[in-house]
């Protein structure tokens, strides 16, 4: 381990306005400063072969380099303390889709899960693993699909993501007792997180591979998708586009719109179309 600082500037990919040049995963080139302080200084990042990127927090312009150098993601999501919407799972699906990282759902905190929240997990399940997904219902307290989850980290390079307080360090906790991540209860008059985990940090598993924890996310700002674009990372919708009349259709009002006609007769679902209108009417189109 050592501490390191970036020398120099940095010729960023492409015209990237990033808030970060070297992100966690990247891979580096490393010259000493100081061999008992263990400091070093990064000469040089290697090309990505893939990375995440989102809107930053701060600055919509701007863009955050999520992590780099990715095998897969999972998105951790609950139904119930805190609530994930459908509509951020499926804006992060797009992202991966678009960046051509495999994603993986895993619904935690299943052992406070009611009536509701059941019924709803199983259908939401049915309808993500029908378009290609792997869904997991895990719970980080009693253990249920623990087991399947790990099974999934063993020498690949992941990261965790998901809204404040779904349990991310918690889940890396447990395989790691030692390391003793802070967690913190969700807050219990929002039923949300508190933001506990404030930077993105990478840990070596013990059998082989990397999992990444990373501060809960508000919301996910899509960055560089157009609307043009957009319904390629709806991977039910991505298998039909062939077939509307208008090679440019955007699937809303077009005649002869085979996106559409799924809708109507059940094939897409109807949420999952819901979604993909909110998130091209959320795109700007740039004015260059
Ligand atoms: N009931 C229940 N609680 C859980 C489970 N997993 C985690 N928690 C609790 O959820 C709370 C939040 O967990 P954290 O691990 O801090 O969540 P996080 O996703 O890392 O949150 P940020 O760092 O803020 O992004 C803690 O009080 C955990 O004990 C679970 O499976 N069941
Ligand atoms: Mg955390
Ligand atoms: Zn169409």
């Amino acid at each position: 381990m050592y501490n390191a600082r970036i020398k120099g500037i940095f010729k960023l990919d492409d015209s990237i306005t990033s808030t970060n040049p070297v992100a966690v995963g990247d891979e580096v080139e490393i010259e000493m400063e100081d061999e008992g302080e263990k400091t070093v200084s990064i000469t040089e990042i290697y090309p990505r072969r893939n990375y995440i990127n989102r809107q930053a927090p701060s600055h919509r312009m701007h863009h955050h380099i999520v992590a780099a150098n990715l095998d897969q993601s999972l998105l951790f999501a609950t139904l119930k303390d805190p609530k994930t919407s459908e509509g951020f799972i499926d804006r992060f699906l797009v992202t991966c889709e678009a960046y051509h990282v495999p994603a993986i759902i895993v619904f935690n905190k299943t052992d406070v899960y009611r009536k509701k929240e059941l019924e709803k997990l199983e259908s939401w399940t049915a309808m993500y693993e029908a378009i290609g997904y792997k869904v997991i219902a895990m719970s980080v307290q009693n253990g249920t699909g623990m087991d399947e989850v790990k099974e999934l980290l063993t020498g690949k390079s992941t990261l965790l993501s998901g809204h404040s307080g779904v349990g991310k360090s918690s889940f890396i906790n447990v395989l790691f007792p030692a390391m003793a991540l802070r967690t913190q209860e969700v807050s219990g008059w929002s039923g949300k997180g508190l933001h506990t985990t404030t930077f993105a940090e990478m840990f070596d598993l013990p059998g082989g591979g990397r999992i990444i924890d990373t501060p809960g996310i508000r919301e996910l700002g899509l960055v560089d998708i157009s609307k043009q674009e957009l319904s390629h990372y709806f991977p039910e919708m991505r298998e039909l586009i062939n077939q509307c009349q208008f090679n440019n259709c955007l699937h809303i009002n077009e005649p002869s719109c085979a996106v559409k006609d799924a809708v109507a007769n059940g094939f897409i679902d109807e949420e999952r179309y819901i979604s993909y209108y909110k998130i091209l009417e959320s795109i700007e189109e740039k004015s260059y």
